[in-house]
């Protein structure tokens, strides 16, 4: 059986880290893999998460199975992340929340789910998107089409080819959006574009899967869920993979949750009873450890403050960093214009550097970005600024 199996290609990001990690050269930098890392150059553990696992560390518990759809308290804290505290999907028995793993978890359970009660739609990912959209929906049986999103020539938002596009889609169609922070390019709507994104879902029946994995590294937490917000103000079906991955440094946890929004308390029992028959065909229930240190952390006002102060902290280094790239290039040299890096949001950096530039960069100064010119501006750090705002203006 194994005889026909052929190679497949290398995951373009993940397998950029394992090109890093067998390069020798000492004053490699890797801003190919979308993850923070501190001044130093570090990954983080947050302060939060480590008096949380301290308090677990203490209180010796059985491990017993969670329940399908995760721990309560867990499921809880994220559905408030996205909606607020008290708001009125939740009182009302129509927002419902699955611990999953990690944000890719979420957008499985949830593209499986849908492949059984919508399977002949398109599903629509932005031009471009994160890798594994595209995989990840045909994956689950589904035709996966570009709805147009980044404009080169502007480094900013398509928004009259998007919308123009979206308008033409036909009811009962997926949209996959990215509510903030946009991966890779780092260009979001503005609000009032989400409006009418949102109106145009909801004049075309189409189905909106919001994809939040960076939330609180755009605006803040809370600005940065006002698109969760708008949605859930439609009264429409709305699906939304979340992510704790980078928000909480706990990466490997594969911490994230899926939130479905129905349009009354009926639906969502019965949806309820389908999606957990979708997580337990695929691993039953999800594990304990990070489920259990987000859920402390989301659930104790004191460690939600500390964690939302080492979330602005991480969003502001970006912040300097953005600005730093951009006063380095000027200072060696560069003319061509790199103030759109500022007006980006989130982690990354759509950089506009052409794939040759970007070997070059790899080949000749030890610098790894994304061959898209997708740059890590949470990997950079003023100890090796100055080699990439250097490299970076040899190679243009
Ligand atoms: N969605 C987007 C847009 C992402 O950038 C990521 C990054 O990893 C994910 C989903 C998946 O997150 P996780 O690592 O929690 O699975
Ligand atoms: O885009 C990124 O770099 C992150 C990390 O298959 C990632 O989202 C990349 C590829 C992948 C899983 C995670």
């Amino acid at each position: 059986i194994f005889a026909k199996v052929e190679l497949a290609p290398r995951d373009p990001i993940l397998g950029l880290n394992e090109q890093y990690n067998a390069d020798t050269r000492p004053n490699k930098v890797n801003l190919g893999v979308g993850v923070y890392y501190d001044e130093e150059g570090r990954l983080p553990v947050l302060k939060a998460v480590q008096v949380a696992e301290k308090a677990l560390a203490e209180q010796i518990t059985p491990r017993g199975y969670l329940p399908i759809e995760g721990i309560s308290t867990y499921d809880k804290g994220a559905q408030a992340l996205l909606l607020g505290k008290d708001n009125e999907l939740s009182k009302a028995g129509r927002a419902l929340t699955f611990q999953a793993l990690g944000g890719t978890g979420g957008l499985k359970i949830g593209a499986d789910f849908l492949k059984q009660v919508n399977g002949s739609a398109t599903v629509h990912i932005s031009n471009p998107s994160w890798e594994n959209h595209r995989a990840l929906f045909e994956r689950a049986g589904f035709k996966v089409e570009n709805y147009p999103y980044y404009d080169a020539a502007t480094h900013g938002l398509d928004f009259g080819a998007m919308k123009t596009y979206l308008e033409q889609l036909p009811a009962g169609d997926i949209v996959v959006l990215h509510a903030c922070c946009h991966n890779p390019t780092g260009v979001d709507p503005s609000f009032e574009q989400w409006e009418q994104i949102a109106a145009v879902i909801k004049a075309n029946g189409l189905i909106p899967f919001l994809d939040i994995a960076y939330q609180g590294f755009g605006a803040g937490l809370e600005e940065d869920a006002r698109v969760v917000k708008l949605f859930a103000t439609l009264n429409i079906p709305v699906f939304v993979s979340s992510s704790f991955s980078k928000s909480f440094s706990l990466y490997g946890e594969r911490v994230g949750a899926l939130t479905i929004l129905c349009t009354s308390k009926e639906e969502a029992d019965r949806v309820l009873s389908q999606v957990k028959r979708v997580i337990r065909t695929n691993y039953s229930n999800p594990p304990t450890h990070g489920g259990k240190v987000v859920s402390m952390v989301l659930n104790d006002e004191k460690l939600f403050a500390l964690w939302e102060q080492e979330l602005s902290e991480m969003r502001d280094r970006i912040r300097t960093m953005r600005a730093q790239l951009v006063a380095k290039l000027k200072e060696y040299g560069v003319t061509k214009n790199f103030d759109f890096v500022l007006a980006q949001r989130g982690m990354f950096s759509y950089s506009g550097l052409t794939k040759e530039q970007v070997e070059k960069l790899r080949n000749e100064h030890g610098i790894y970005a994304v061959n898209s010119g997708r740059i890590c501006v949470a990997a950079l750090n003023s100890k090796n600024i100055d080699a990439v705002a250097k490299a970076i203006a040899a190679v243009l």
